[in-house]
């Protein structure tokens, strides 16, 4: 917790009014308290995390200037977690690869003079609104699996280590043959125990981010995702579960995505993961396209939609989904996702009832 630390001593000495830095301490300490061990803070996390509304960012709306904070999600009023993708073993791509080279981009007269400066000096504006930045490794185009786990994770961890102003790190395996034969789940058991190790800053949390079909013991061979929980749940903070592009298996309905999925990925709804493969509701981020071109296949439902139908599965199941996410950012810089799904799903409701 170092730097949050120090994030928030230089938020006390700068900003003078005592309300304002408060307001940003709790936050600071809000969004870290999975991870967080609080006890020798005098400040305190409020132990319930913030609801997460998360956007995936492949594409850039905006390469040059300043402007390109605002592609990356900085001054957005509706997102309060931002996933830069992606990072790939001998190559970083996309949105990644203009933080990677953020001196480029922005110049270096304003926030720093250094990659590392300016990257530091941009975290801390996303943490002074309540904000995070993660990174993401692989995305659906790579296939680690032949290459040894630890190796991977020593470069992955080369790369974080030297761009380590992030707050997480999502893993976004999506090597289907190996895990549905089994290898995927033992290389990505290697792979997260090796790269907790190797990167330095430990503040830094975990998240994964597999296809919902990943959770089906029946389906795949080691119990898939069932069996990373088990052996590595404790290093990953939470799972951002990819309901859509899974063809049949649509998770389009409250029937679909909190009861009952279906063939061939069966038991791989809501109820069904926490039953089945013993994961907590407070892990699993509801993942949705942004809008039905952000689809490959199925699983797109208008986002008014699917808040009633995650608000239907509060008042019957009693389930409060952490968060959700979309993909991609681009595709909501407006808001129009994520404001109607929030006006059709109130994530305190259950909680001011109890
Ligand atoms: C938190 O920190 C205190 C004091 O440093 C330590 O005694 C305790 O074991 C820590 N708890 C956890 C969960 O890390
Ligand atoms: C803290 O978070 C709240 C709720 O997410 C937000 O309304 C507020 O603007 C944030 N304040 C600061 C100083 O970041
Ligand atoms: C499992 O699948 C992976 C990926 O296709 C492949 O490289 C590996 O050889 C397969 N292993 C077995 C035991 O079938
Ligand atoms: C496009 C570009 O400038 N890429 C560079 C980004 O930073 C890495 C690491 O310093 C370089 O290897 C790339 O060439």
């Amino acid at each position: 917790m170092q730097k949050q630390v120090s994030f928030a001593l230089i938020t006390l000495i700068l900003i003078t009014t005592a309300v304002v830095s408060y307001i940003s301490l709790e936050n600071g300490s809000d969004f870290l308290s999975k991870k967080e061990n609080t006890s020798n803070h005098h400040f305190k996390s409020q132990g319930s995390s913030q609801f997460k509304k998360i956007a995936y960012i492949n594409q850039l709306s905006q390469w040059d200037g300043p402007k390109i904070l605002d592609a990356m999600g900085l001054n957005s009023p509706c997102y309060n977690l931002f996933i830069l993708t992606f990072w790939m073993p001998g190559q970083v791509s996309d949105a990644l690869s203009a933080w990677e080279n953020i001196s480029k981009y922005i110049g270096t007269t304003k926030y720093g003079k250094t990659n590392a400066e300016i990257q530091k000096k941009i975290l801390e504006l996303f943490h002074a609104q309540g904000k995070q930045l993660f990174i993401s490794a692989f995305g659906g185009t790579d296939f680690p699996t032949k290459s040894d786990p630890v190796q991977i994770a020593s470069q992955l961890a080369a790369f974080v280590n030297r761009n380590p102003y992030i707050d997480g790190v999502d893993i976004d395996y999506e090597d289907d043959d190996a895990i549905f034969n089994g290898t995927g789940v033992t290389w990505l058991i290697k792979f997260q125990k090796a790269l907790a190790e190797k990167i330095n800053n430990k503040n830094i949390i975990f998240t994964h981010a597999p296809q919902a079909p990943y959770f089906s013991r029946a389906y795949y061979h080691n119990g898939a995702y069932y069996a990373i929980e088990q052996e590595v749940g404790h290093l990953i903070s939470w799972y951002n579960v990819q309901f859509y592009n899974q063809e049949s298996e649509s998770y389009d309905s409250f029937q679909k995505l909190f009861l009952n999925s279906g063939t061939p990925f069966v038991k791989t709804s809501y109820k069904e993961i926490l039953e089945n493969a013993k994961i907590p509701i407070s892990k699993l981020v509801l993942g949705k396209p942004a809008t039905r071109k952000n689809a490959d296949n199925t699983g797109y439902v208008e986002p008014a939609e699917l808040g009633k139908i995650c608000t239907e599965a509060q008042q019957k199941l009693g389930y409060n989904i952490p968060g959700f996410f979309i993909w991609e950012f681009i595709s909501d810089q407006h808001c129009l996702f994520s404001n109607a799904f929030s006006k059709n799903y109130n994530p305190d409701a259950k909680k001011k009832v109890n």
